[in-house]
């Protein structure tokens, strides 16, 4: 493949009419999406990506240094998807108080986090108020972290439970300190799919539903989808147009994340893991799909460092963070690291012939000195 001013040897005749389309910067159809998703012409689906990822980032890949902390893990849903949930009475299911959030947050907080990644299960008995007192509690003892806070999932349980509307239960939360919301629970819109792999979650709709009305009253949010189970290429570009059109209306997604199937200890493990092909493929497809979302992650706790690295020439920007302490991948047989030195992502940055920026949580560049940081506006 040559670089962007060159013309592709292009393998598949069918992709032509999408080179075309790319090149004018003219939207995908459905039908673009299923053609990229079969064709085996992997390497002029990320020529055509990669010219995408320059146009919207330029040489640019993002990473910034973050926390997950995940309050508890006692879920009310039983998703055959996750290996992460447990019933309450689970002799292994854990549920911290507030002081044990506040501590883990501040654990190692000397790489200087800049964000919080806080999602847990559906928990039948914390309450808004708790979760507000928890981000109030966060927010005074670490005023400059970045608060990105459950998923429209939980949103939409904790309304659900407080009999509290969506909005009220978003500005509410907003108001205590969250500032933007993760991209998880969205899976695969389907519904024949959900109904196998998340019966328990709401729908599609409800989730586009709760993430529009999060846009509405200001707050940015992630989105993702999850691949690699039961879903067909179909089912995959239609939950890529959903977003898509999603944004056209609210603008208020800021990266999206394809996310894969990890099987091991859930009641789907007979199910493959995914490839290396269809995960870079997965990366390509959504840059060309999603011409309305600024960023593609390649997240490497999901797809390893190694095939991250390489997604940054496939049309990802984005290797996520430094994560320290992920649960709910490795719950699910996840091998990689639980977290990975800001000097390592440099380097997996840099090899790749990209030129690092750590930015915070709405992509604004932080500059860092030795224990402090600060976010470039
Ligand atoms: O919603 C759960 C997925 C998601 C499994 O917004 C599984 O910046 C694979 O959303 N195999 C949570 N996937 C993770 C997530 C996320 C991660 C990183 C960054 C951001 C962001 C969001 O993980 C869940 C679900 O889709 N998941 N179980 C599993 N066994």
């Amino acid at each position: 493949m040559g670089n962007s001013n060159q013309q592709p040897v292009i393998d598949d005749a069918r992709l032509g009419s999408v080179l075309q389309k790319v090149q004018a910067g003219h939207r995908l159809s459905f039908e673009d999406g299923v053609t990229l998703y079969s064709t085996p012409d992997i390497l002029s689906v990320g020529y055509m990506a990669n010219l995408v990822r320059e146009r919207i980032n330029g040489n640019r890949t993002f990473f910034n240094v973050n926390r997950h902390i995940n309050p508890t893990d006692v879920c009310v849903a039983s998703c055959r998807l996750c290996a992460f949930g447990k019933k309450k009475k689970d002799p292994k299911a854990y549920t911290m108080s507030l002081d044990e959030v506040w501590e883990t947050a501040g654990r190692g907080y000397s790489e200087a986090v800049t964000e919080f990644h806080i999602v847990g299960g559906l928990h039948p008995e914390l309450t808004v108020d708790w979760y507000c007192e928890m981000l109030r509690g966060l927010k005074e003892r670490f005023p400059l972290v970045h608060l990105k806070a459950f998923t429209m999932v939980e949103i939409s349980y904790l309304a659900q439970r407080s009999r509290t509307p969506i909005r009220e239960t978003l500005e509410r939360l907003h108001a205590a300190g969250m500032e933007s919301l993760p991209g998880g629970g969205a899976e695969i819109f389907s519904e024949r799919v959900r109904r196998i792999i998340c019966d328990h979650k709401i729908d599609g709709r409800e989730w586009l539903e709760v993430a529009r009305v999060a846009h509405q009253v200001g707050l940015k949010s992630n989105c993702t989808m999850l691949y690699g189970h039961i879903e067909s290429v179909e089912d995959r570009v239609d939950h890529l147009v959903k977003l898509r059109e999603l944004q056209d209306d609210t603008r208020g997604f800021v990266t999206f994340i394809p996310l894969a199937f990890h099987p091991d200890n859930t009641p789907l493990q007979h199910i493959s893991k995914t490839t290396g092909f269809d995960d870079i493929r997965n990366i390509a497809v959504a840059r060309l799909m999603l011409d309305n979302i600024p960023h593609i992650k390649a997240y490497w706790v999901m797809m390893t460092p190694k095939i991250a690295q390489i997604a940054q020439r496939f049309g990802a920007d984005d290797l996520d963070g430094t994560v320290v302490e992920e649960k709910i991948y490795h719950d699910a047989g996840a091998t990689t690291s639980q977290s990975l030195r800001r000097n390592e992502l440099l380097r997996l940055i840099r090899e790749a012939g990209r030129e690092p920026v750590e930015r915070d949580t709405l992509y604004r560049p932080v500059e860092r000195t030795e224990t402090t940081f600060t976010v470039l506006v």
